[in-house]
């Protein structure tokens, strides 16, 4: 059995011998067949005897993903196995980003656990380098933790990878896999401390049961750390719920990471398992070129060695203009109304600026306080367009360090990670 096999989902009703939880669907209807399948569906099936045996019927499929869209609200889809949706700007202009706006990354298959909705016999493993390793239930947790609920932004590492070049392979994001929604749960480092992390620690390993794409339950489909002083802080999150409902499907049920200001791979889903190691942490999607950046600057294009690549940490600054949607129309000669949100890796936003002269100069504008470290932050300009034409607002956030987001791609690197260019919208003055 793998790490992420042992782990989690104690007690349900797989023994050896019987089919794996997410086959429950097609065991269902080899063992019923056809005309249990019409009951089902209240009608007939005219052409059902031409069906090839053991085929899904589309309606109860869930492999292509596409099913699981229901009440994802003008999502972009940019692949459906696996599932991965995006969300145009306009569409993100909340302060807390609703389930109906939220960006999905799968690198695997949804768990049949989390499509049923069933958290039942769920244990969270912290073990590894501990003094006492731990297996709790969610009750457990909620009950020995302190309870908190923090607005946390999640964004994909490969967010923005659509506008490098050369291109990279993967998702081609443009700036939509971002997202602040409400989480609720315990800290990380609350659960580190009562497990008592040795001096030996490095790093963390985070395991789901979430299923890969071939299908094979022995296959991790991706499990990643962050260095153990980054889960000591007080910001990441053991999550059960999101804007206060149990965590979607998916998004991770029943149990998630939340751990802000990196890479979004780093909040694992389907949690079942926390181990701490004693040396960088080596599973699915840490080494190779995956997450990784190379450690010195690349001219675009450049062939990286392997052995040149670290693992990318904090995120840079980053933000969006939400309001307007690009495109819109607008009056000449007076104020007009540009908002969005700002966020970056290392804490706070400092400044928040925006352009109407392509970068020639720049206005302030008025950047809120964020609820909470790590939530984004709402900016607002009045911008005035003179006279009628095209314009375009470029909107450039900068850091508590004074790093600015820049106005063409930053460091190009092999698969496409970290673009934080300066979001634009065009709008139309009359
Ligand atoms: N178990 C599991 N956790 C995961 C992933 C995954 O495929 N499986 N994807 C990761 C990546 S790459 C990102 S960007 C975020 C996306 O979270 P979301 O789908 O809830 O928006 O989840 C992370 N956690
Ligand atoms: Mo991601």
């Amino acid at each position: 059995m793998t790490d992420q096999a042992a782990n989690g989902h104690r007690g349900d009703d797989t023994g050896p011998g019987q089919s794996p939880p997410w086959a429950g669907r097609r065991e269902f209807l080899r063992g019923t067949g056809l005309s249990a399948f019409g009951a089902m569906l209240g009608m007939a099936v005219p052409f059902g005897a031409n069906m090839p045996a053991g085929l899904i019927p589309a309606a109860l499929a869930q492999d292509t993903g596409l099913d699981l869209m229901t009440g994802k609200n003008g999502l972009i889809v940019l692949g459906d196995r696996p599932l991965n949706a995006e969300t145009p700007a306009h569409l993100l202009d909340d302060d807390v980003t609703p389930y109906d706006r939220l960006f999905i990354r799968m690198n695997g298959l949804v768990p049949q656990s989390a499509l049923d909705a069933s958290a039942e016999g769920w244990t969270l493993t912290v073990d590894g380098e501990v003094e006492n390793p731990l297996e709790l239930t969610i009750d457990e947790l909620k009950s020995r933790f302190e309870n908190v609920t923090r607005r946390l932004v999640l964004e994909c590492g490969g967010n923005g990878r659509a506008f490098f070049n050369p291109g990279a392979s993967g998702n081609q994001w443009t700036t939509g896999a971002v997202g602040c929604p409400e989480w609720t749960g315990v800290r990380l480092a609350d659960v580190l401390r009562e497990a008592g992390v040795r001096d030996g620690a490095v790093y963390t390993a985070h395991y789901g049961n979430d299923v890969h794409l071939s299908g094979d339950p022995e296959k991790e489909v991706i499990s990643r750390g962050v260095p153990i002083e980054k889960a000591m802080q007080d910001d990441g999150l053991i999550a059960w719920a999101m804007n206060g409902a149990p965590i979607p499907a998916l998004h991770g049920f029943p149990l998630r990471l939340v751990i802000p200001g990196y890479p979004g791979s780093v909040s694992q889903k389907y949690l079942t398992r926390i181990r701490i190691r004693d040396q960088v942490h080596d599973g699915a999607k840490m080494t190779g070129y995956s997450y990784r950046l190379p450690a010195y600057p690349v001219a675009p294009g450049t062939e990286v060695p392997e052995s040149d690549m670290v693992v990318m940490t904090e995120m840079p600054v980053k933000s969006l203009i939400t309001f307007p949607q690009t495109g819109a129309d607008v009056a000449a000669g007076q104020a007009t109304e540009v908002r969005g949100h700002a966020w970056a890796g290392n804490g706070d936003v400092a400044a928040m600026h925006v352009s109407v002269d392509f970068g020639q100069t720049w206005q302030e504008a008025r950047l809120e306080p964020p609820a909470n470290r790590f939530a984004w932050q709402r900016w607002r300009a009045e911008v005035n367009l003179p006279v009628a034409g095209y314009y375009e607002v470029w909107a450039r956030a900068t850091d508590m360090n004074g790093v600015s987001q820049p106005s063409t791609t930053p460091g190009w690197n092999p698969r496409g990670y970290g673009n934080n260019m300066q979001h634009r919208i065009a709008l139309i003055a009359a």
